[in-house]
């Protein structure tokens, strides 16, 4: 499977070592028009997972996730059932692989046509302005789109500890997923089968401190163009901001939850009944920070489109917002449309312009 690569640029670890002063090209001058919400009542919703799971059918909080769906698309979810010990294993093989030299970690770089590998994400312009963080992606489900090549063999655990960590959250993906699809009216098996098998990708990201972190994004504002993702924060530095109505919000972690957002993929499904919605990173100017992100596709037969179920819901016929296409056409665009923000993502390319909004 071709997914695209990324052109090579300075690793921004060994950049925040060695420069004073930032690179013009880390230096995002639209950043000091942005408005950050400083209303800490405006926060993210969290969900207990205990209440949707084995035999609990708790109402309230199924219209909770409903509600987070339609009006965040991000939320955090508590008592998901992912082993603690799985967790911080992950994290500390991530910090730890982090940690080493350079050398080490170039064994791992980034190849010329993929996106898998250590390096910097989605740079496909000599020109394009710079994200300040190094990554390394690696597609962990199925077992049949690994490739041991970009998997570190140190520390030793790795190999090991990705794998469970995988496993654990493609059942906790199942759990929201069939929540997610009782919500909206469809069998709750519907979604489930939609992404059974499909690509889990494994993105872990590091984010130097920066003496002049007010000048320079982690993240640049993007939409996610998969179906679901799952996040963990690494260590306690505060990073992550999602958008909400003009505003940045910033997502302070519960301990020990997954803080999880809706994509393109379930925005397009549900017809804009579920949003996916713009987020980034800002840097520390102290302390360096870690996050993994895991990302849910589809399964590579399924149609990307709104779903025929929704669409006829309550025997109500609802136009569809959204064209449907293939999973390879679905790459190809998804490429395209990474990192540009929401205007210019995947659901945005496959938006159909109605009479009333040309
Ligand atoms: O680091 C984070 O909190 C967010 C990461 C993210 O948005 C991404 O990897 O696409």
């Amino acid at each position: 499977m071709e997914l695209g690569g990324s052109l090579a640029v300075p690793n921004v670890q060994e950049l925040a070592w060695s420069s004073k002063d930032v690179p013009a090209r880390y230096v995002r001058p639209e950043l000091e028009l942005d408005r950050v919400s400083k209303d800490e009542s405006v926060r993210v919703p969290v969900i207990d997972m205990s209440k949707l799971v084995g035999g609990c059918d708790d109402k309230d909080e199924l219209a909770k996730l409903h509600s987070a769906c339609r009006d965040w698309g991000f939320f955090q979810v508590i008592n998901h059932g992912v082993p603690e010990k799985v967790i911080l294993k992950m994290k500390a093989d991530v910090q730890e692989f982090f940690s080493q030299p350079l050398q080490e970690k170039m064994e791992y770089a980034q190849l010329p046509n993929d996106i898998q590998g250590y390096g910097q994400a989605f740079v496909v312009s000599a020109e394009q302005k710079l994200d300040w963080g190094d990554m390394l992606y690696i597609l962990a489900q199925p077992q049949d789109v690994r490739n041991m090549r970009f998997w570190p063999r140190v520390p030793s655990s790795f190999r090991a500890t990705l794998i469970q960590y995988s496993i654990e959250l493609e059942k906790l993906k199942g759990i929201l997923l069939s929540s997610m699809a009782r919500k909206l009216g469809l069998e709750p098996e519907k979604l489930l089968t939609l992404f059974e098998e499909g690509v889990q990708g494994v993105r872990m990201n590091y984010y130097p401190p920066c003496k002049q972190a007010s000048k320079v994004i982690g993240i640049s504002p993007h939409t996610d163009v998969v179906g679901l993702t799952l996040l963990t924060q690494v260590n306690e530095v505060q990073g992550l901001q999602i958008k909400k109505d003009g505003k940045w919000i910033p997502v302070d972690p519960v301990p020990g939850a997954f803080i999880v957002n809706v994509g393109d993929v379930i925005e397009i499904m549900s017809n804009g009944e579920y949003k996916s919605i713009e987020h980034r990173v800002v840097v520390n100017p102290e302390k360096e920070r870690l996050s993994i992100a895991a990302f849910h596709n589809s399964n590579r037969n399924a149609v990307i489109g709104p779903l025929p179920d929704i669409l006829s819901k309550e025997q109500k016929k609802r136009a569809p917002k959204y064209k449907s296409i293939s999973y390879q056409e679905f790459l190809k665009l998804g490429q395209k449309a990474t990192l540009e923000g929401k205007e210019k993502g995947l659901a945005h390319h496959l938006k159909i312009q109605t009479e009333a909004a040309q």
